[in-house]
């Protein structure tokens, strides 16, 4: 728990649709941090499970620019240096085991984070 939010795994590695899809069965979403302390938190997950998870952050129209589920721009990031650099063919985000983010394709299989 951070805050009201409520992280939650699976344990499976998935791509980001069948990822989205179980997320939205139990009433939540990809996690998505928001501030330094989710990030954080999602960390502890990614690191029990020493597995690299998708956010709930994807590119937008604009190549390299990168919105929340809702389409807003994201209000938090943590990209690795370098990143973004798929400049429109990395459409997804995922979260290293050091808690950095890096710009990388839709169909790979990435630990499954929750929030509700
Ligand atoms: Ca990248």
């Amino acid at each position: 728990m951070v805050g009201d939010k409520m992280m939650v795994t699976n344990g499976k590695a998935v791509d980001f649709e069948t990822s989205s899809t179980t997320c939205n069965g139990i009433g939540g979403r990809i996690v998505t941090p928001r501030k330094e302390e989710e990030n954080t938190a999602v960390l502890e997950i990614v690191k029990k499970y020493n597995q690299y998870a998708y956010l709930g952050i994807i590119e937008g129209p604009v190549p390299g620019i990168f919105n929340d589920l809702n389409g807003a721009p994201a209000v938090y990031t943590k990209w690795r240096k370098g990143e973004p650099s798929g400049k429109g063919t990395e459409g997804c985000v995922e979260m290293y085991t050091d808690g950095q983010w890096n710009d990388k394709a839709c169909n790979q299989n990435r630990l499954t984070v929750c929030e509700l």
